[in-house]
């Protein structure tokens, strides 16, 4: 069943370089609601286990590292259609590769450093966002 949430985190590149502010705006502007939101700093173990599903894959333990290597914005929010449509206003994981206008686009440095992540199903965005907040912290 379509919950209408996905799982956002502004990855450690865009809280560096200031654009917290700028990204939260796009994604209010786009028409979504923060259900949850968090300020915090992931330790390697904690990325790594967030991404496990990359384990097998070529960039795991570079992605890991970086998105340990400072802190991060962890976001649940609410909208109709809330995966596709926010998958569709991130863009591309390659930020060349992203349409125009899309936060990825504007904000991101490299495939890596690519300032934001979006949960890809229903399923996964009930994962991402429970392994980040309990229910108290949810609104
Ligand atoms: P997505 O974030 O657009 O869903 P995924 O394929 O799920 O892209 O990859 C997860 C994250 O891993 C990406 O957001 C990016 O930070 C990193 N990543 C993906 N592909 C590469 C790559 O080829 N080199 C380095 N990092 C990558
Ligand atoms: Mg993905």
């Amino acid at each position: 069943m379509a919950t209408n949430r996905t799982f956002t985190m502004l990855k450690p590149d865009a809280v560096s370089n200031g654009y917290i502010g700028g990204i939260l705006k796009m994604i209010n502007d786009a028409g979504f609601r923060i259900v949850a939101m968090k300020y915090t700093k992931l330790a390697a173990e904690t990325a790594g286990a967030f991404y496990e599903v990359h384990k097998e894959r070529p960039f795991y333990g570079e992605l890991v590292s970086y998105m340990s290597s400072g802190p991060i914005v962890a976001v649940i929010l609410e909208k109709e259609n809330a995966i596709a449509d926010f998958r569709t206003l991130i863009g591309a994981t390659d930020p060349t590769k992203a349409d125009a206008g899309t936060i990825r686009k504007i904000y991101a440095k490299s495939i890596s450093a690519n300032a934001v992540h979006g949960s890809d199903s229903d399923e996964n965005a009930q994962i991402e966002g429970d392994f980040f907040f309990s229910k108290l912290e949810r609104f």
